[in-house]
C-alpha cells in the first residue's frame, strides 16, 4: 500500500495524492501538524514533508521523484507522456517546479516566518523571488493560451507546478501572472485535487 505523510495543509504531499487520485491508485494519507513527529523524523531524518512508502521497500523523501516513481511503477499513463517531446517537456516542468520554483520559495518563506525582523529585507530574499517570477514566466509562456502544459490533457507538469503556486500565493502572498492563475483555479476544481486536499485535512 502507498502511504503518503504530509503536514495537514502542506502542498507537495497533495502533488503525489491528487496523483494518485488521477491514477486510482490506493493509498493512504498520513497528516500530521508541524513540527513533524519523532517518529517521523526516525522515518525520514531531514524532517520535511512530504515521505512516501510503498511496497518493496520504497522510502523516498522528495515530491517530484515520488511523482515519477508513480508514474513509472504504475503506469503508462497519460500522465507522463511517452512520445519523447512532451516526456521531455513534462520532466522538465516538474523537476522546475521543485528546483526552479519551490526550493528557492523556502528561503523566502523561512525568511518571511523565522528570520529576525531586522534580516527579512535580505539580498537572498529579492534574489530567490526574482528567479521564481523568471521560471514563472517562463511556465506562463509554455502553456500560451492552452488548457494544459503538455498536449490535450493533464499530465504530471500540471500537478506539479500548479501546487507550487500554492505557496508562492498562499504562504508567501505574492501575485501568479495571469495565465497560470487561471490554470490553478482549473485545475483546484478537479475531483481528484479535491478528494486529495480531503484526503490529508481529514487525516
Ligand atoms: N524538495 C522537497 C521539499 C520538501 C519541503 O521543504 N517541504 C516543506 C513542507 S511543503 C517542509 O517540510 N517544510 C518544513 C521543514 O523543512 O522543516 C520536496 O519537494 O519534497
Amino acid at each position: 500500500m502507498i502511504r503518503v505523510y504530509n503536514f495537514t495543509s502542506g502542498v507537495r504531499g497533495l502533488r503525489v495524492a491528487w496523483q494518485c487520485e488521477e491514477m486510482g491508485l490506493a493509498y493512504e494519507a498520513k497528516g500530521f501538524a508541524y513540527p513533524p513527529p519523532a517518529d517521523y523524523r526516525a522515518k525520514y531524518p531531514p524532517g520535511s514533508a512530504p515521505f512516501l512508502e510503498d511496497e518493496g521497500g520504497v522510502a523516498m523523501g522528495e515530491s517530484v521523484a515520488m511523482m515519477v516513481y508513480l508514474a513509472q511503477r504504475y503506469g503508462p499513463t497519460p500522465l507522463l507522456p511517452a512520445d519523447p517531446a512532451q516526456m521531455g517537456r513534462v520532466l522538465q516542468l516538474v523537476v522546475a517546479s521543485e528546483a526552479a520554483m519551490g526550493g528557492l520559495m523556502n528561503p523566502m518563506m523561512g525568511t518571511k516566518f523565522v528570520a529576525p525582523a531586522d534580516q527579512k529585507a535580505n539580498w537572498t530574499q529579492g534574489f530567490c523571488e526574482a528567479r521564481v517570477n523568471d521560471a514563472l514566466g517562463y511556465a506562463q509562456d509554455l502553456l500560451g493560451e492552452r488548457a494544459y502544459f503538455v498536449g490535450e490533457s493533464l499530465t504530471l507538469a500540471d500537478i506539479a507546478v500548479s501546487t507550487a503556486l500554492g505557496m508562492w500565493k498562499g504562504a508567501l502572498d505574492k501575485d501568479i501572472p495571469p495565465k497560470l492563475a487561471a490554470h490553478r483555479e482549473r485545475m483546484m476544481e478537479r475531483p481528484a485535487y479535491q478528494k486529495a486536499k480531503a484526503a490529508f485535512s481529514a487525516a
